[in-house]
């Protein structure tokens, strides 16, 4: 089977090309590029986006829609990850947090995939923002970003271990047991 990834992020690519690879599915990179909505929750987003590629692209798809949300920020970047990424980066994020005695944050994923019908796959990660930037793996806010019951930053593991505990690995998780449940 191959899954077509509608996205214009290769680290988000490498992820879900390592996860599936084990499956027996081989995903592709597709690069169309949708609208992303202003809304509250990383769901609406992804729906909003899905729905719109459905007319537009032919066959099965999926999208994934991330955000890291820090509590002492009230939750943001939150939904605005990706434009503060661009501007600020997770050097802004690390400057907000300058003090700041409370460094939990968590990641989420929402994975839409589109087969006629909108199926929503979601996962999270709890852990906390490091004091400075750590590692050259990953991609976004990985070199600043600690998991629970770790002491490396995601850019310092491996793709496989960051999938195995990560927002994204586990939406992934979610939605390869939906797709072995459900194409049988
Ligand atoms: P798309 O084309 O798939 O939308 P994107 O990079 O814009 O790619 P998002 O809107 O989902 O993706 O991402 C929000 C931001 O959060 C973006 O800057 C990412 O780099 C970052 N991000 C998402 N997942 C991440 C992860 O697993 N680790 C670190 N940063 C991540
Ligand atoms: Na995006």
């Amino acid at each position: 089977m191959r899954l077509a990834f509608v996205t214009s992020n290769p680290g988000k690519v490498e992820e879900a090309r390592k996860y599936f690879e084990p499956l027996g599915v081989e995903v592709y990179q597709l690069k169309v590029s949708y609208p992303e909505i202003q809304a509250d929750t990383l769901e609406e987003v992804a729906e909003y986006g899905a729905k719109w590629l459905a007319q537009r692209v032919d066959g099965p798809f999926f999208l994934d829609d991330s955000g890291l949300f820090v509590e002492a920020l009230k939750g943001f970047p939150g939904v605005y990850s990706a434009y503060v990424y661009k501007t600020i980066g997770y050097q802004g994020i690390l400057k907000l947090l300058q003090g700041e005695k409370n460094r939990k944050a968590h990641f989420k994923s929402v994975i839409a995939y589109w087969d006629g019908e909108l199926h929503i796959f979601t996962g999270r990660v709890d852990g906390k923002i490091a004091t400075e930037p750590r590692g050259s793996g990953g991609f976004g806010f990985d070199p600043i970003f600690i998991p629970e019951g770790f002491d490396r930053t995601f850019a310092e593991m491996t793709t496989e271990e960051k999938n195995r505990i990560s927002h994204r690995g586990r939406a992934l998780r979610e939605f390869a047991n939906w797709l072995k449940e459900n194409l049988k």
